[in-house]
């Protein structure tokens, strides 16, 4: 009996250590489970669900052997892969939520997010965030053809990479206020979200109650995984690759 809560993997050509890992997660650890949750930025990037990047292939017919083994998985987007459709979704066996969403975690009551949301002092990226959020700059965007699309993209990830640079880690971190605003409004005393990259669980006390938040890691240096289970959360971690003997004889 397990719950399983994953994020920020960042998938791409250039990383196919981690694509490993996770097709090895996929494989070996997340059958059996009661669902698997992925909270966002499965992918370094995303511009349409039409693009024919053979990883997005290859990472659908991983995930959807894992939905036909009867493990329910669910997908919140992040701020890389928001444009993550629901061809895709359905290709890969998922089901799409929103950001936030309530659910029940054997009865508990717990509100998932990637987290973006809550980092409310990034203004330039809350700037970002609202204009890809335009429904019909989307609706532009999605018809233009991919190679111009690509180029955009490939722009845009530049420029903002420049522009993170000169940020502090505080205002790239979550907005105390915020959190305690969300679990409140979804009447909530534990979340879980991911993109800030800094696994933790921070214990506090929300309005005179015990409250959690559970922070996913990235999947850069090693894999982060949250196991759930009745009135129990364990962050985990999952090697990148294990090394084969076999490959490296000892002289
Ligand atoms: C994802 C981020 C690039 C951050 C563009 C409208 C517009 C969508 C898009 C293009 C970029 C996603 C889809 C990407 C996240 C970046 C740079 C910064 C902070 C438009 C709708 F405006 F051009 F019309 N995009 N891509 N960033 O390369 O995946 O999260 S992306
Ligand atoms: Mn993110």
């Amino acid at each position: 009996m397990s719950t399983l809560f994953i994020s920020d993997i960042h998938l791409s050509a250039q990383r196919p250590d981690m694509t490993a890992a996770l097709v090895r997660f996929l494989e070996h650890d997340a059958p059996g489970a009661d669902a698997l949750y992925v909270l966002g930025d499965l992918f370094e990037f995303w511009i349409g669900d039409d693009d024919p990047n053979p990883l997005h292939q290859q990472m659908a017919d991983a995930f959807l052997a894992l939905s036909q083994q009867n493990v329910p998985i669910y997908f919140i987007h992040g701020n890389r892969d928001f444009l993550l459709g629901q061809q895709f979704a359905k290709r890969a066996g998922m089901t799409l939520l929103g950001d936030p969403c309530v659910i029940d975690l054997y009865g508990e009551r717990v509100v998932l997010s990637h987290g973006d949301l809550l980092c409310t002092l990034d203004e330039g990226y809350q700037k970002f965030r609202r204009i890809t959020q335009l429904k019909w700059l989307r609706w532009l965007f999605l018809r233009l053809p991919l190679a111009r699309r690509q180029a955009i993209a490939c722009k845009m990830r530049g420029q903002s990479q420049m522009e993170n640079a000169h940020k502090s880690q505080i205002i790239m971190d979550v907005t105390p206020a915020a959190v305690d605003d969300t679990l409140r409004a979804h009447d909530c005393r534990m979340m879980i979200h991911g993109h800030t990259h800094r696994p933790a669980i921070h214990d506090f006390t929300l309005d005179g109650h015990p409250a959690r938040r559970i922070v996913l890691g990235d999947w850069f240096e090693q894999g982060s995984v949250l196991v759930c289970r009745p009135g129990e959360q364990r962050l985990e971690m999952r090697a990148l690759a294990t090394i084969d003997p076999a490959a490296h004889p000892s002289v």
